[in-house]
């Protein structure tokens, strides 16, 4: 998947498992289907959008406790900004 990654933009500190592409963006990880949806309206100028590594409590990696994590934007330099807090 790295290389994947990286042809992608998707620099080491945004890595989590998984890598989508949809309408122009990058989408790495758990990210919450709402904020996709809200980065594809708003059509920020930024590669893509990650919920970096496997927080436990994001969508699909239910378990035993909710851990709060960052959804991040970044950019082709790998700049991020967070997006929102879950
Ligand atoms: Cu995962």
């Amino acid at each position: 998947m790295v290389p994947v990654k990286r042809r992608h933009g998707v620099a080491e500190h945004v890595e989590s498992c998984h890598t989508a592409t949809a309408a122009g963006y990058v989408i790495e990880g758990h990210v919450p289907a709402d904020l996709i949806r809200k980065m594809l309206q708003e059509r920020p100028n930024v590669v893509g959008i990650s919920v970096p590594g496997m927080p436990m409590g994001a969508p699909g990696m239910d378990g035993p406790r909710k851990d709060r994590y960052q959804v991040l934007l970044f950019d082709k330099d790998g700049k991020t900004t967070v997006y929102a807090v879950r």
